[in-house]
């Protein structure tokens, strides 16, 4: 196994002091290989706020006429924040979670042909996170949803990013049966799936939750990290990763494009952004794209 007290820091990849968190590259002492972390203060819980201020020893820190602050020491059954460990990781993980410059890539169907996807062909993160969850080895206690239809079903279940108990920061993700790479794969034929990942989606987050469809956010990401395709659930009030215009495509609009056009995703151009490091810039640079 893998223990916390084992691990070295090596650099901190990315700082973020308003969302709270910081993922950093280490090594487990007498492991080969990278490790990356994510490091993410949790947010306050409603039911027990007034208990963890009760509980906790407080310091003064400053005292002024009506005005006073506080450091306060939470008693150690508090959890204080959240850690995602990748290990082994590697080199586009180190990537992926790193600070770096980006760049908007426009990406024609021509490019896309001749540029992305060869890149692609080489480079790709695993999925076999995908395949563990589809064949129920991983993760299968916290299945919403499932419909097995090989063609139109799909497993809807907890994202890797939510906590699973604060509701406001709902974060669902719909993985697909069929083995569809991205958005530009989509034309009619993957209508009736994405009517159904966008219709029983609802309904179960509705029933298990008490969330309606008029409080979620539900898009598929361009570029994904992980190329089989899966839909986002977040609820609205979440500020989620990855929601501006240079990534996320909502569900709806993205059905309604193909049923008024099957080549849609095949055709239009579509924009997104690349970190300065990722094998996709080094392409569309090699390519001549950037000058
Ligand atoms: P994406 O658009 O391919 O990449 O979405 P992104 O991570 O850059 O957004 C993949 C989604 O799957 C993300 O929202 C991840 O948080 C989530 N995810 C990734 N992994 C490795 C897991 C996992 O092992 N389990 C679960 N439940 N979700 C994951």
């Amino acid at each position: 196994g893998l223990f916390f007290k084992d691990f070295t820091t090596t650099s901190v990849l990315r700082e973020d002091t308003k969302a709270k968190l910081m993922t950093l590259k280490g090594k487990f002492n007498g492991k080969d290989g990278d490790a990356v972390v994510l490091l993410e203060k949790l947010p306050f819980d409603k039911e027990t706020v007034a208990n963890l201020m009760s509980s906790s020893t407080m310091h003064q820190t400053l005292n002024n006429d009506i005005y006073s602050t506080y450091e306060a020491f939470p008693p150690t059954n508090f959890p204080d924040y959240k850690t995602t460990m990748i290990y082994p990781a590697t080199e586009k993980h180190v990537i992926k979670y790193s600070e770096q410059d980006m760049y908007v890539v426009r990406e024609t169907k021509d490019l896309y042909e001749n540029v992305t996807k060869q890149c692609l062909e080489k480079n790709q993160f695993s999925i076999q996170w995908v395949y563990n969850i589809l064949e129920k080895k991983c993760e299968s206690e916290r299945i919403v949803f499932e419909d097995p239809d090989p063609v139109n079903g799909f497993i809807l279940l907890p994202d890797l990013k939510w906590n699973r108990k604060d509701l406001d920061s709902l974060y669902l993700v719909a993985i697909t049966h069929n083995h569809i790479k991205s958005l530009r794969d989509l034309n009619k034929e993957s209508l009736p799936l994405l009517k159904n990942i966008l219709k029983s989606g609802t309904e179960a987050i509705e029933k298990e939750f008490n969330i309606p469809v008029s409080k979620l956010r539900i898009y598929v990401h361009y570029q994904p990290s992980y190329y089989h395709l899966h839909v986002h659930f977040s609820n609205l009030k979440f500020d989620a990763p990855g929601t501006d215009v240079l990534r996320a495509h909502l569900l709806d609009s993205i059905i309604e494009n193909i049923e008024m056009d099957s080549q849609y995703y095949e055709n239009k151009t579509l924009h997104y952004t690349v970190k300065e490091n990722d094998v996709l810039h080094q392409a569309y640079k090699d390519h001549g794209y950037f000058k």
